[in-house]
């Protein structure tokens, strides 16, 4: 619901947030356990997994007393949603289903999520407040990047901009001569895609000697996959805009799960009006009650859906590695910490456990290097221990030499830094694949157990 100060708010072009931004957190606290508690007896009521797993686990809806209670109840996973396939998950009849999602399922099936009418407009309204939040206005031209389909990136952020009341170039991923085209003859003022993406297009920009900071783009909202603040500086440099954060995932809802200030930049802000953030230890393998930790403890993060009708998420383990950390710009929503990886694709390397965002952050200090680079993971015949080869592209003015003593440096500082040793290759500018949407950094060729 969106008071009338919020609606002419967004008709006038100003950037006063809607009510449930601004409420006090006690009152948003209590609207949470309100929704809480409807959300639980709803999916206990309606979807016979979540029936089966309170009832195994012994816990009843009438149990959820105060917000802490929800501790009690069962955790849900990527892996109950496969088993439900395709349709078993959802709440309401198909009648009622308005729109269908899917994630690409790269290992196994699918995991399908399903929107009612109310879903989509609430879907909407966060992505809108997350977009707002990051600078984009009623009025501006927004240049759609990311990819449209069953993946919940375009279609979701699509939506938003249009309720936000800006003109939405539908663009998607991919064909990016194209877009660079059109980013100069239609002059958005914010683009929305993945950070690998933009950097993409950037650098595609430079090839044609067009220079990326001279366009007419000021604001970038950028998810989808794990960025740093490194990144953030490369591209905010070298496009002469703002770079935001937005986070979300499909089994949730989609982005717009949480959103980051413009004014602050300082990690985003979940949605706690839709969304009941935990933060469990996610390897500890009896995961339960005592494993949800204080705010400001890393671990992986865990979503209640508060309002979602279609599909009621309870407790759904993410496998996003990161914290919570006290609201700044909106006090009353929690931000997260910027997510260090997930824990399924966590390297771990002769003990040490590695993520692709922590080579980012150190390649990217060291000036000779690109921030284009992949991971590869090997065992040489007839070893048992691994390899890790940090394959990484020199930036265009640096010489085969100097990018040579950059290699030593990187490596010294993954030693220093992460506590593994790795082997740096250096390569061409242009000879690494570029990202068309989310990235894959991690090219694992070891011998399959
Ligand atoms: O990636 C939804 C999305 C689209 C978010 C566009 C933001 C922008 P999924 O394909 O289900 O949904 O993938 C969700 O992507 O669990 C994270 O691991 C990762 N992810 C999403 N946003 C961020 C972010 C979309 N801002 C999975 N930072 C999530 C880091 C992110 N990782």
């Amino acid at each position: 619901m969106t008071t009338p100060t919020a609606e002419s708010a967004l008709a006038t072009g100003d950037a006063v947030p809607d009510r449930e931004e601004t409420i006090s957190r006690d009152e948003l606290e209590a609207l949470q356990l309100s929704r809480l508690q409807h959300t639980v007896a709803y999916a206990y009521d309606r979807v016979p997994l979540y029936k089966r797993k309170f009832d195994e686990a012994g816990v009843h809806p009438t149990d959820l007393r105060e917000l802490s209670d929800l501790g009690k109840f069962p955790f849900t996973t990527k892996e109950d949603l496969r088993l439900e396939y395709p349709f078993r998950m959802f709440a309401v009849p198909q009648k009622e289903i308005a729109r269908i999602h899917a994630s690409s399922g790269t290992t196994g099936r699918a995991t399908v999520v399903g929107y009612t009418k109310q879903d989509l407009a609430d879907w909407a309204k966060l992505v809108a407040r997350s977009l707002r939040a990051s600078g984009v206005r009623p009025g501006m031209k927004v240049h759609n990047a990311y990819g449209y389909g069953l993946f919940t990136g375009g279609l979701g952020a699509h939506a938003g901009a249009e309720a936000l009341g800006c003109t939405v170039i539908p663009i998607s991923g991919g064909q990016t001569e194209r877009q660079i085209q059109l980013i100069q003859d239609f002059e958005p003022d914010a683009i929305l895609a993945t950070p690998t993406y933009l950097l993409t297009i950037a650098d595609a920009m430079i090839k044609q000697g067009i220079d990326p900071a001279s366009t007419s783009l000021k604001y970038a909202v950028l998810g989808a996959e794990p960025w740093t603040e490194e990144m953030r500086h490369e591209l905010e440099v070298t496009m002469n805009i703002k770079a935001c954060d937005i986070y979300g995932l499909s089994e949730v809802m989609g982005p717009g799960v949480a959103g980051e200030a413009v004014e602050t930049q300082d990690g985003s802000h979940i949605w706690e009006d839709h969304f009941r953030p935990e933060i469990i230890d996610a390897f500890n393998p009896a995961v339960g009650v005592d494993s949800v930790l204080g705010d400001g403890e890393h671990g992986e993060l865990v979503f209640t859906s508060l309002t979602k009708e279609a599909l009621p998420i309870i407790r759904y383990r993410t496998k996003d590695l990161t914290r919570l950390l006290p609201g700044t710009a909106r006090p009353a929503h929690r931000r997260m910490g910027r997510i260090t990886g997930r824990s399924d694709d966590m390297i771990i390397l002769r003990g040490v456990n590695l993520f692709p965002s922590q080579i980012e952050e150190i390649a990217l200090r060291i000036p000779e290097l690109s921030p284009h680079f992949q991971l590869e993971l090997t065992r040489p015949e007839g070893q048992r221990m691994d390899q890790l080869t940090v394959r990484i592209e020199r930036r265009d003015a640096v010489s085969v030499e100097s990018s040579a003593s950059a290699a030593k440096v990187l490596q010294q500082q993954i030693k220093i830094h992460v506590g593994s040793s790795c082997t740096v290759d250096v390569v061409d500018p242009g000879s690494l694949e570029r990202s068309n949407g989310k990235l894959r950094r991690i090219y694992d060729l070891r011998p399959k157990a």
